[in-house]
């Protein structure tokens, strides 16, 4: 990677970068550099999660993993799938040093390119990372982008964040990415199922999210999220449900730029708020949240005592 400024420095400038320049943030993925030990990891991450989602990812998942050649063997190259890919939705995965900024984020999607972290996460990492590596964005995003009406949506999405952030409402549209492609869930057939990339690849969320009796299920509902502020350090408090990608792409198709206005002037909503306008389909006992609230306060005071 040293031809490349750090993921650090690209995250928080677009210093050199305009609207128009696609590649700027794109780097190869130099698959043969990949170590051993990474191979390794994808291959542990991987198989935990056949298990743990058996049941709880949405029916297509598997199959999604499978039509790419997503497999548990190695890290996968990203061309390969990109052949796949191209032709099902007109999609392609670009391996990125890292987080990105949003305008140069919502471009590439605009443009049915999607960001993959070139990194695997180490060891010790196995089950969070704050930044998204190769397994979250393969392994979470990119099977589902295989399926149109999810690819349209999160290609609508990028227009609509290009829009946003020249109405200075990256913030806002960005809650509903985060309470849909990263952490949404859908009924099937009657049954709560997983989308959301962040669970998707998470060990311990995938569970919590459909299992749990303490976080609250909400029926999507965009003018409530864009209220919504989120966690990134923690299980969710309350997950959305949408019944298809159909109402997904539907819900967030129209111009936001009044509701941005509505939004501003609306009182912001906590993550684990519940909202009297909330269609609750299980109401959580909020058990989980209150732990959390703890440990947090406890993490913020080792850190405190460690600086003394
Ligand atoms: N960059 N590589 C990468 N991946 C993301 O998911 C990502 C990003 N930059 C910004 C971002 N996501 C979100 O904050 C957007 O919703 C703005
Ligand atoms: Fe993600």
């Amino acid at each position: 990677m040293d031809n490349y400024a750090t993921s650090a420095e690209h995250y928080s400038s677009t210093k050199g970068w305009e609207l128009g320049n696609l590649d700027f943030y794109t780097i190869p993925q130099k698959w043969d550099e990949y170590t051993d030990i990474e191979h390794q990891t994808w291959q542990k991450l991987y198989k935990n999660q056949m298990e743990v989602l058996e049941g709880r990812a949405m029916k297509s998942f598997m199959p999604s993993l499978k039509a790419l050649n997503i497999n548990a063997h190695e890290i996968p190259r990203i061309e390969k799938i990109n052949d796949i890919l191209m032709e099902k939705t007109g999609w392609q995965a670009v391996c990125v040093p890292g987080l990105i900024p949003a305008e140069p984020f919502f471009e590439l999607l605009a443009n049915k390119r999607f960001p993959v972290g070139q990194f695997i996460r180490r060891p010790e990492q196995m089950d969070y990372i704050q930044e998204p590596d190769i397994f979250h964005d393969v392994f979470g995003h990119v099977p589902i982008l295989a399926d149109q009406t999810f690819a349209d949506h999160v290609e609508a999405y990028g227009h609509g964040g290009l829009k946003a952030a020249k109405l200075g409402s990256v913030d806002l549209i960005s809650r509903i990415y985060w309470h849909s492609v990263e952490f949404g869930l859908i009924k099937e057939d009657d049954e709560l199922r997983i989308f959301g990339a962040g669970i998707l690849s998470s060990p311990t969320e995938c569970i919590f999210a459909i299992d749990s009796d303490s976080p609250t299920r909400i029926k999507f509902n965009s003018e409530r999220i864009l209220r919504t502020k989120y966690d990134i350090d923690d299980f969710q408090e309350n997950y959305f449900v949408i019944n298809d990608f159909q109402e997904l792409f539907d819900a967030t198709k129209p111009d936001f730029t009044p509701l941005y206005e509505k939004t501003k002037n609306s009182r912001t909503l906590k993550p684990g708020e519940l909202h009297e306008s909330d269609e609750i389909l299980t109401k959580g006992t909020g058990e989980y949240a209150i732990g959390a609230k703890e440990r947090r306060a406890e993490r913020k005071r080792q850190k405190l005592n460690s600086k003394k």
